[in-house]
This record gives C-alpha cells, structure tokens and sequence, in this order.
C-alpha cells in the first residue's frame, strides 16, 4: 500500500464549510442565538424588539431558498405582535418595538410580515396572517401591500399554539417570483421586479428578521435548516486520483445526479471521486416533500499529492505510539489535534489531517482511527478443592486473544472434574500470558461414629453422637438397636457435634448393661448428598 499504488484521498468539504458558518447574525435588542442555528427574537416580555441581520449583502439577481422553522409564542388572544423577514440595503440595525413588528417604515425595503396581532387601523384580518408589503408600509391597503394578507396557515386560523411552523421562502430571480409556504403548502407568491421597482436597480441587501412585542407578548423563535446564502455548496478543486466528501444539508431525502463518480447519490454526503471535472446538482427534499437544488462543480486539476496515513482502521498494542506520515512536496499540514508537521507520532485515537499544496491549490485530507490491543494478563483464579463428584469451570477472564490449554483445546473455559495441574495460555498480537491452577478432589462426607463411649456421668465421653470435621450438614436421623434388633434410642434432625442431643446409654431410662450395639444414621452433607452409615459401638462401664 505504500509502494507507488495511487493513494486515496478525503477533501474534507466540511472544512470549508466550518470556515464559512462563523459568518453568522448581527443581533440587536432582544435578540438572542440559542445554538448554531436557532435564534430567540423576543421573549414573552411587553415592549420588547429583536432583530437578526446578516453582515454579508446577498444579490437578489440571484435565486436562493431560505428553508426554516418560525415559532410565533403560546399566546393567542393575548399574543402578539409577530415576526418579518425582511431585505433592506440600510443597516444591520434595525428593529423596533410594538405593531410594526421591527419594520415600519424602513424605505426602501421588502418585507413578509408573519403578524399575530390585529391592529384594526392597519386593516389587519382577525387570523394570524402572512403578507408581502414594501417600504415598511405595514397598512393592507394601496401600493405598499404587495400580495396577501391571507391566513398564515392552510389549517389554522391561529399560528400562536407553542410549536414550530415550517416556513420556506423561495426566490426565482430568473421569474422574478418570490414564494412562500407555511406548514408545508403555498400560501403566497408575489411576481415584481424587486430589484428595479423596490431597491433603484441595486439587487444588494442585507438580509434578516425582526420581531416585537407590545402590549401584549410572545416568545418569538426561527431555526434555519438551509440557507443558499450560507450553505450553498461550494466549488472545489479535487487532486487527480483524489476524493471528496461533498455534504448538502436542510432535507430529508437527497438524490445526487448525474451519479456517476459517487459513492451512493442517494445520501446528503457522498464521496465523489470523478477523473474528470463534473457538475453535480442535488435535489434536496425539506420535510414538507418540497424540493430544492443545490449544485457544486467538481474540478478535477492540480498536482497530485501522496500520502497515506495507513488503512482507516489501524491497531497498536497498548502502550505503543505509532508514527503518521503525510509527507508531500510543497505542502502546508494542519492535524486535527493542531499540530503542523508532516509527521505525527500518536497514541490511540481519532487523527485526520489536511495537507495543503503551497505552489497548487489543491487540499487533501486523510484520516485514521487507532485502536489498542490489550497485552495479554490472565488470572484462573486460586488453587481449589472439590468435592467427589463436582466439577469446576475455569475460565479466562482476558478475552482478547486465542487460547490453549494444556489438553490443546481452545474455547477460553474448560470444565475441571478431575484433580491435576490445569494451564492456560492466552495469546494475541501483543504476546502472551499463562495462568495455572492446582485441583484437588477430596471427600466430603466424613463422619466419625466412636467405637466405644463410657455413660457413668463422670462428664468425660458419656453419650454416643455423631462427630464431625465440617461435611456434616446435618443429621436427619440417629437409631442405637441391641444386637437382637430392639430399637433402643431414636433422634431426629441434630446439629453436628451436638453432644447433648447424643444416646446416653439408657433405655426407658434404666442404664444398659455393657455390651455391643448397633447405630444408624441418616446425615446430610455439605455437597447435598443424604448418606446411610452403620456401625457398631461397645458401651463400657
Ligand atoms: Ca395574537
Ligand atoms: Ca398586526
Ligand atoms: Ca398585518
Ligand atoms: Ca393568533
């Protein structure tokens, strides 16, 4: 792989992007950004302004598409008073309290008003309404109300209910149509000729929102999903033999065409890798289903640049560092920990670099992800002692290796039933380590039964009874019979070495004469197993 084979590279677009995005809001009064791309205009608070502007003036010769989600409050009856988004060449200042919602009277301007408040002097309809007007001239009646108002939703009359709206302005430069689509249907187009009749023939604007509140309140949100002015693709000039990571953005569903050179056209983030310069236009479909298309033309130019930071998925034993190269003539590096170098010695861990070509414009990107092997260890555990009749499994508790143990089987546990030595050897990339363990196997039903006891109360050996060295879990059952077979003694369920509860030589309390009887005993031991036994005992005097 690291012989003259053609090496494989990533642009990573997404760079370029991350480059672009900090080029974000002015924000004014109330005007807050709640994340990367949600912004708080007002809140529930009476007499507040918020507005959002961008600094960069986009070019209304141009189509775009503004893709987004507005939030008008939780108030209804009591809410207002809405939210404009708005074009104007002025200022990044702009905004102001009360029923003109931030607009009123900016000249010139183009405005679409989302308005939740019924000012009746402004001849405003009872619903919650959109409308296109201009010059900041907010009645609905004569020049200055372009289109609308109507309803701001195809299902409700109000839009003031605690939740997102999916809202989507198109521009088509070319038709000289402005759209817009609340909730997911077309609920107003405006035809006119902005540039010419609006703004004097300069199509340059800023471009923004403002919000207010009055006497009555809301809270007052947008989030964008896409915007062409910020997150159109951008062209990019890919090394021969390279690849690049395009990413469209704002839909759900994504189609790439033509298809060929990519990895699947059906994904926001393909990797293309054309041998020669394509256009690729992706049709991007919101969450209402509405399309919208986005294009980046794939030059295919420049010196090639090798490296190869290894294969993507790479592992090193623990402990180890391994070295990173991306050496390349003419070349600038920035590594995703910040280092500069062509080289990088690393731990475990996620790296990419992108190496830059000094005398071509040409990036290319690599990454790699290491992971570590552990060295094997390996504890079977302490020596045992079974019972006759169990058996142990022993097991490894390092699982990231083969095993073997010493009768050359391989699964990492092995059931001991038999007393001996047992080895493990568990071994990966990293080397190996062994383990061994000493089972026995002894008995675990001893019972001592004395062959002679003296009952003649001197408090030394006067009851015969069953002694134990720790088996005995308990003993169900104690007869004492002559030799003739008389059942002399019975006791039942006795604890081990429970003398007292033992045969005192007697029966129906007279003393027995010297002689030989006979005991059995039912005990349970401490391996579950109910045994028998049987003996004699001389009784003396
Ligand atoms: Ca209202
Ligand atoms: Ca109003
Ligand atoms: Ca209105
Ligand atoms: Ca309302």
């Amino acid at each position: 792989m690291q012989t003259d084979v053609p090496k494989i590279f990533l642009l990573l677009i997404a760079l370029l992007f991350a480059a672009a995005l900090p080029a974000q809001f002015i924000l004014n009064g109330d005007a807050v950004a709640v994340n990367d791309s949600c912004y708080r205009l007002t809140e529930a608070v009476n007499g507040r302004a918020g507005s959002i502007w961008n600094p960069t003036k986009i070019n209304l010769n141009q189509s775009f598409e503004v893709v987004m989600d507005i939030f008008l409050g939780c108030e209804d009856a009591l809410g207002a008073d809405g939210i404009v988004f708005g074009f104007q060449p002025l200022s990044t200042s702009l905004g102001g309290a009360g029923g003109g919602i931030g607009f009123a009277g900016v000249t010139p301007s183009l405005g679409i008003e989302f308005d939740t408040w019924q000012n009746t002097d402004l001849l405003d309809p009872a619903y919650d309404h959109i409308a296109v007007m201009r010059d900041g001239n907010i009645f609905h009646t004569g020049a200055g109300n372009l289109a609308g108002p109507v309803q701001a939703s195809p299902n409700t009359a109000n839009v003031e209910d605690c939740r997102f709206h999916s809202l989507r302005v198109s521009w088509d430069a070319a038709a000289k149509l402005l759209s817009v689509y609340f909730d997911c249907a077309l609920r107003l187009a405006y035809t006119g000729d902005i540039v010419n009749d609006i703004f004097g023939g300069d199509p340059l604007v800023f471009w923004g929102f403002t919000s207010a509140t009055g006497g009555a309140n809301n809270l007052h949100q947008v989030c964008f999903s896409y915007t062409t002015f910020q997150d159109k693709l951008p062209d990019v000039v890919l090394c021969p033999g390279g690849q690049v990571h395009l990413q469209a953005r704002g839909g759900v569903l994504y189609n790439w065409a033509p298809p060929e050179g990519l990895s699947n056209p059906g994904i926001p983030n393909p990797v293309a890798s054309p041998t020669q310069t394509t256009e690729y236009v992706v049709t991007v479909r919101d969450a209402c289903g509405i399309p919208f298309y986005d294009s980046v033309r794939v030059e295919v130019a420049g010196d090639s640049v090798f490296f190869n930071l290894g294969p993507p998925d790479t592992a090193i034993c623990q402990g180890q560092t391994l070295l990173l190269d991306a050496t390349s003539s003419s070349a600038a590096y920035r590594w995703s920990n910040g280092a500069q170098t062509p080289t990088l010695t690393v731990e475990a861990g996620f790296y990419s670099v992108t190496v830059t070509k000094t005398d071509t414009f040409c990036i290319a990107d690599d990454q790699i992800y290491i992971s570590t092997i552990p060295i094997p260890r390996l504890n079977l555990g302490p020596d045992t002692a079974l019972c006759e009749g169990q058996s142990i499994l022993l097991r490894s508790d390092f699982t990231f290796g083969e095993f073997r143990w010493q009768d050359g089987s391989t699964a990492d546990s092995l059931r001991a039933a038999r007393p001996g030595l047992y080895e493990l050897a568990v071994s990966n990339e990293c080397g190996t380590a062994t383990d061994v363990v000493r089972v026995d196997i002894e008995s675990c039903r001893e019972a001592f039964f004395p062959n002679a006891f003296s009952p003649n109360d001197d408090g030394r050996n006067d009851r015969f009874y069953v002694q134990d060295g720790g088996d005995v879990e308990r003993i169900l059952l104690l007869r004492i019979f002559s030799r003739w077979g008389n059942l002399l003694f019975e006791a039942r369920d006795i604890l081990p070495n429970e003398a007292g509860r033992g045969w005192d030589g007697r029966f129906n309390g007279e003393p027995l004469n010297p002689d030989i009887y006979v005991y059995y005993a039912e005990i349970a031991f401490r391996d579950g197993v109910v045994e028998g036994r049987k003996g004699e005992v001389l009784l003396v005097r």
